[in-house]
């Protein structure tokens, strides 16, 4: 079993079994460093709730939730306020996944949960590469003077994961200086068949910031971004990503109280049901 404290596990058709489960669901409700709009800690409790307004079939992947072995572990309790800690408890908590040869599906919580999630995949299989879905490149070396945010993850990722096993797809926002390190890396993917060439034959994590959905499909969000995916554009790379070896996973950025109508909430479980078949 992992070691907790965890609060409510109650996502739709998951297994109270852990060890019969091939995927760990684990919440990670933090928005310590979210900076205009916070909220992103309300994420899992509300996409669990949401979760059972959709269908547990998917007709994408044809397969059922009661078809496949996940468990949702709940939410990991953090130290109110206490970056270190909360990033310390995450990497532990996966560490322990991937140590039991199970896969590790984080529910954000902000995207520097990645972070130690990622630190604990790495270890296990130095060979990983990553799959970044965002509209934001995250490659600041500092955002206000911090070091350690949601929007330094990938870069932070860069200093231990290979430029080139990164693989960054529907960013449409950044600073220059991002878009430099973007060019100079070759990071940013346009294609399915770049993406293979990419990521074919080795371990993948796959981290899906929610905000690469245009606003017009998934306003709750932190930092919304004009010119995003539609929901069907994301779920056709997931065709693509068919067959890959994901050993890792996270869904980050619901701030669900910025949309009242809770269709961003039903959205984001839903890209998580789809997920849960991709990574199966
Ligand atoms: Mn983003």
């Amino acid at each position: 079993m992992l070691t907790g404290p965890f609060l409510s596990k109650n996502w739709m058709a998951s297994t109270d079994n852990f060890n019969k489960a091939d995927i760990v669901m684990v919440g990670l409700p933090y928005d310590g460093t979210c900076c205009s709009r916070p909220g992103a800690r309300f994420g899992p409790a509300d996409i669990r709730l949401s979760s059972i307004d959709i269908e547990t079939y998917s007709p994408v992947f044809k397969k059922d939730l009661t078809d496949i072995k996940f468990y949702d572990a709940g939410e990991l309790e953090f130290q109110f306020g206490n970056r270190e800690d909360t990033l310390l408890k995450i990497e532990k908590a996966a560490q322990e996944t991937f140590s039991h040869n199970k896969k590790w599906l984080g529910i954000g919580g902000e995207h520097l949960i990645t972070l130690p999630a990622l630190k604990a995949c790495y270890k296990k299989y130095p060979e990983l590469s990553v799959i970044h879905f965002d509209a934001h490149a995250d490659l600041n070396d500092t955002y206000l003077n911090e070091s350690l945010c949601h929007s330094t993850v990938i870069r932070r990722t860069s200093e231990f994961i290979k430029s080139e096993n990164i693989a960054q797809i529907g960013i449409h926002s950044g600073t220059k200086e991002e878009y430099e390190w973007i060019e100079q890396h070759n990071t940013l993917v346009k294609t399915p068949d770049d993406l293979l060439k990419k990521v074919k034959n080795k371990p993948v994590y796959l981290t899906i910031d929610l905000d690469v959905l245009d606003p017009s499909v998934l306003p709750g969000t932190g930092t919304p971004e004009p010119g995003g995916m539609s929901f069907n554009e994301l779920i056709e790379w997931f065709i693509t990503m068919q067959g890959l070896n994901i050993v890792g996973a996270d869904v980050v950025e619901l701030s669900p109280h910025y949309d009242s109508s809770k269709v961003s909430s039903i959205t984001a479980a839903k890209v998580i049901r789809e997920v849960l078949f991709l990574i199966n």
